[in-house]
């Protein structure tokens, strides 16, 4: 019998091996038995040298091809006898494999998140871009050049963290990116930034750390109808087109004159209710014109220049518009709390 003929019989007996074997041990040995270095097809392979070159070639092709045959069924076979083996763990095995795996909750984007991305968006569509400032700020931004001086009882208005580094403060609101933006740019300027604040509070409505975004417009002729349009506009947006808006005098060191804006009550519509305490408004945010003081501090000509700029507690915002009665309940972290929103 031919060499040809030896190498196909070989084949035909290592398939019938694989296809009857019932364990990996086994297949193992049959690897060796037709591949190993001492195998059956290396053994016909060193007989090919007294071959003549045109048989060796051909021969030697034949071996090969044989060679990657086995190989690919002794893989094929290994897979099966692995997922039996998987199967027979499982059976002895006293996991239920058919009970539902363990349920992780998943995460849902939190309400303040929400709220403040719609509230950057209604100003980024006004043509407003967005800034962002350090929490931990310099003194200086957070108050001086803010209109706030040292020992001025201003500051008393906001009890604020002192950190211990000399000239340094946890910001007490977002206010200090005004200065950080004039610094910057001249006018025209037109933002918003938002961010975490911090203060001295706790009760229901005020906590140490909460959101705030600023708002600034500085340009030529701006006047308070500027500034009463775009607060008219940004808060119908967020609580409807039926609210009413009104500005009452107030006092903030870095703007004059300043104003607090109240919305209708979006509970009785101004009647009266418990929620506006029977006045039929609600107090959403601080603001003002910009002080000449604050655009001198920051080297822009007040005599050029007006501007308006305002304030307000992102937390407050979705107090109001989803009526949460504690603002604590932001920051539990309890997902049937977030989830319904
Ligand atoms: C300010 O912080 C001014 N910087 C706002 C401003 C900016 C006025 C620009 C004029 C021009 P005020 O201290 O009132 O203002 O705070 C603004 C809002 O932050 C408040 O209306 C309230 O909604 C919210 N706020 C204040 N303290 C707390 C607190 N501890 N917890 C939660 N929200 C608070």
């Amino acid at each position: 019998m031919g060499l040809k003929e030896d190498l196909i019989k070989l084949k035909e007996e290592a398939k019938k091996l694989i296809g009857s074997v019932k364990d990996k041990k086994s297949l193992d040995e049959i690897r060796v038995k037709y591949l190993g270095k001492k195998g059956e097809i290396k053994k016909v392979l060193k007989s090919l040298s007294k071959l003549s070159p045109d048989e060796r070639r051909e021969i030697g092709k034949i071996a090969n091809d044989i060679k990657d045959e086995i190989e690919k069924l002794l893989k094929d076979k290994l897979a099966i006898l692995k997922e039996k083996e998987l199967e027979e763990e499982l059976k002895k095995s006293k996991v239920d494999i058919h009970l539902p795996a363990d349920w992780v909750e998943l995460g849902h984007q939190h309400i303040l998140t929400k709220t403040l991305q719609e509230i950057v968006d209604i100003f980024i569509a006004m043509g407003f871009s967005v800034e962002e400032g350090p929490e931990v700020e310099r003194e200086e931004y957070n108050f001086d050049m803010l209109n706030i001086p040292k020992d001025h009882p201003a500051r008393d208005m906001q009890d604020t963290f002192f950190i211990n580094k000399e000239g340094y403060v946890l910001r007490t609101h977002t206010s200090p990116v005004q200065i950080r933006t004039m610094l910057k740019n001249k006018p025209p300027v037109a933002i918003v930034a938002p961010g975490r604040v911090y203060r001295k509070d706790m009760d229901p409505t005020h906590t140490p750390m909460f959101h705030q975004i600023e708002g600034l417009l500085v340009d030529e002729n701006i006047t308070y109808r500027d500034l009463k349009g775009t607060l008219q506009k940004f808060l119908q947006e967020v609580f409807g087109k039926n609210i009413k808006i009104r500005l009452r005098p107030s006092y903030f060191p870095f703007t004059e004159p300043s104003f607090e804006v109240d919305i209708s009550c979006t509970i009785c519509s101004g009647l009266g209710c418990r929620v506006c305490k029977g006045t039929g408004w609600l107090e959403v945010l601080g603001s003002g014109m910009v002080d000449p003081n604050v655009f001198e501090a920051v080297g822009i000509d007040p005599e050029k220049y007006t501007g308006f700029a305002f304030g307000l507690g992102i937390e407050r915002i979705a107090m109001l518009k989803y009526r949460v009665p504690d603002i604590r309940l932001f920051y539990y972290g309890d997902l049937r709390f977030i989830k319904q929103f």
